[in-house]
């Protein structure tokens, strides 16, 4: 059973992405630039943040310029209801078409630009791997959530759309943005999700014109024998999510949840269309 119409997933399967129509709250999108802000001001010291990596880079007079916080879910319970968002978990599932976990979370704050460097899940070409029997069945499907408008300008996340369809090695240099083919750069509003397959090359585009932090957030989705890439949450944090949330933090394992009764509950609300 498909949760997500065929139209939209038509679309999705030829661009690698979605973008959602819907936003979260700008108030909870408030609250959590609240929370980060807090952290920039303690110079996201690690021991304040336990079970959370933090992956700074300086530059030569050892200014910030980029940090990585993996397992940000730890670092203030107002992330948790991200993992699945009402509009967005239908699509998960859907695109997984297996059950799915929650195989990674951070926070990417940006303070300057660097270079774009497009990547895709697997690289060397290998990157088509969209369906099994005409039914998507993807490898990783990645949401990222903008928390502040992202632009050209401000910097944004951007697409070799097409990618995701080929199982070419791409015969350019992927750092060169000016060379790069069918190249996309989003154009979001804060808090609005977008939900793409890490079989397209993407990568952030560098902003013309920085002019504050720039904030985004990552969720990965894997089928459930997938390990944690870098930090699993802990069992006391799981134990503060709602049942329907624990399905996706569950330990990996070979199993096969149902996930139906979940989306039919989505579904008597106002965003999913249920298609069998
Ligand atoms: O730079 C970005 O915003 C994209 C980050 C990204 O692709 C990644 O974390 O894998
Ligand atoms: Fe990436």
């Amino acid at each position: 059973m498909a949760f997500v119409s065929e139209q939209d997933l038509y679309c999705f399967m030829l661009r690698g992405y979605h973008a959602f129509d819907e936003c979260i709250s700008q108030q909870w999108v408030r609250e959590m630039d609240e929370v980060i802000d807090e952290m920039n001001a303690c110079h996201f010291q690690p021991s304040r943040y336990p079970n959370v990596r933090m992956e700074p880079r300086y530059d030569e007079d050892e200014k910030l310029i980029q940090i990585v916080v993996r397992n940000i879910l730890e670092v203030n319970k107002i992330f948790s209801d991200l993992i699945d968002l009402d509009f967005v978990l239908p699509w998960i599932v859907t695109l997984l078409n297996r059950s799915p976990r929650l195989t990674e979370n951070y926070g990417y704050f940006r303070n300057e630009n660097r270079p774009a460097g497009y990547h895709a899940v697997r690289d060397a070409g290998k990157t088509q791997n969209l369906h099994h029997q005409g039914i998507p069945q993807i490898e990783m499907v990645k949401v990222m959530i903008p928390l502040m408008e992202q632009t050209p300008e401000t910097g944004t996340l951007s697409f070799i759309t097409g990618s995701h369809l080929l199982d070419m090695k791409p015969p350019f240099d992927l750092n060169d943005v000016d060379a790069l083919p069918e190249l996309r750069a989003l154009n979001l509003k804060a808090g609005q999700p977008v939900l793409f397959t890490e079989n397209l090359y993407h990568s952030g585009y560098p902003g013309t014109n920085i002019k504050k932090q720039r904030r985004t957030l990552f969720f990965s989705y894997e089928p459930s024998h997938h390990a944690d890439w870098f930090v699993s949450p802990s069992d006391e944090f799981i134990e503060t999510c709602t049942p329907r949330q624990k399905k996706l933090l569950r330990r990996p394992g070979r199993w096969h949840e149902d996930w139906s009764d979940e989306l039919k509950q989505i579904g008597k609300g106002a965003h999913a269309v249920i298609f069998s």
